[in-house]
């Protein structure tokens, strides 16, 4: 029985093992089969996963960089467009306060002398233009003005014809200047009588200028000034029609001189190189001086000492009569503009305060 019970028995334990091993093969190659393939999968899940984490967020980059790059443009556009407006106000003043250190390198001697100094208007060569309106006499549309006069002095005629605008009307018309059929535009507003005149600039060279005058935009009477030099045509300048010259290539504005005399002025142009350039002058000679003060309507602020600040006041206007002042210092509102006007001044009976006019607009 024990053989029958052993056989039985390693029967059993033989079936039992076999069942064992049969068991643990299939779990061993199912798992040894799985296991590979599942780590492939998770592999490439996680190199594709791993891929389009890195991908994205390099595409994000991108695009981000495409949508950065024109928003960063139009930074600097802007940045440029600030800078430039910034700029502007300084550009726009540039022209005229350029020219100021340059007043620095010019000496005393060659400032100008203001006793060799007469009105623009008295200095105009004394020659007829054949002037011809189209319009109404007070309502003219536009004027032609011509005249044959040498003006670069070389022994010929130069043939001139002028087209200046009128105060209604100009619709077809642009203001020019023509010099042996050269012809410059030029900017004006208008002119109620065609006015235009011969003058000498600067005595030391060889041409005659054409000034064509303009009522300005709001009764700024001016005169604009041409040259020609043979063969060229140039838009020299403007100034206004109180302004003094003194036949060697410098002007003074009206604006820029004294009220008081001996006039001095804040500033001056000198013809250079076919323009009209601004010099400022420094007004320290010319204070704790007495001056003649013409007298007539004017306004005046009472104050001890100069304000730095001051709240001009406009309505009333007082009568003086003409008498002596001390100048103590003058108010610039504009360095680029440094029109005479405002002045801290001493009476003689000690009265001190800013003396100012009323300047037409
Ligand atoms: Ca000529
Ligand atoms: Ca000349």
């Amino acid at each position: 029985m024990s053989n029958n019970g052993m056989p039985y028995v390693s029967m059993k334990r033989i079936i039992g093992i076999s069942l064992l091993l049969l068991l643990l093969t299939l779990v061993i190659s199912c798992s040894n089969m799985k296991a590979p393939r599942i780590d492939t999968e998770r592999n490439d899940n996680d190199i594709s996963a791993d891929t389009k984490t890195v991908e994205d967020p390099i595409e994000d980059i991108t695009e981000t960089y495409q949508e950065l790059d024109p928003i960063s443009a139009r930074d600097q556009e802007v940045d440029q467009k600030t800078r430039n407006q910034e700029m502007d106000p300084i550009s726009a003043t540039n022209p005229e306060v350029e020219p100021i250190p340059a007043t620095s390198q010019v000496k005393d001697s060659e400032k100008p002398n203001f006793d060799e100094f007469q009105p623009l208007r008295d200095s105009f060569v004394r020659v007829d233009f054949e002037v011809k309106r189209e319009g109404r006499k007070d309502e003219p549309k536009s004027f032609i003005v011509t005249r044959n006069y040498d003006l670069n002095r070389d022994g010929h005629m130069d043939k001139i014809k002028v087209s200046l605008l009128g105060i209604d009307g100009a619709n077809n018309t642009l203001p020019y200047i023509e010099v042996n059929g050269i012809r410059q535009e030029f900017y004006m507003d208008y002119t109620l009588s065609g006015e235009v005149q011969i003058l000498d600039l600067d005595e030391s060279d060889n041409f005659h200028e054409i000034a064509c005058f303009d009522e300005g935009p709001s009764d700024d009477p001016h005169y604009h000034f041409f040259r020609y030099d043979g063969t060229k045509l140039y838009e020299i300048g403007e100034i206004d029609a109180y302004a003094y010259m003194d036949g060697k290539g410098k002007l003074i504005s009206g604006f820029h001189i004294s009220h008081f005399t001996p006039k001095f002025y804040s500033a001056w142009y000198q013809v250079e190189e076919n323009q009209l350039v601004f010099h400022s002058n420094t007004m320290e000679p010319y204070l704790g001086k007495a001056y003649e003060f013409e007298g007539g309507k004017a306004y005046f602020l009472p104050f001890d000492e100069m304000p730095e600040e001051v709240e001009f006041q406009w309505e009333e206007l007082i009568q003086f009569e003409p008498g002596k002042l001390n100048l103590i210092d003058v108010y610039i509102l504009f360095e680029d503009n440094p029109v005479l006007n405002h002045y801290f001044v001493e009476f003689e009976d000690g009265k001190r305060g800013l003396l100012y006019f009323w300047i037409g607009d």
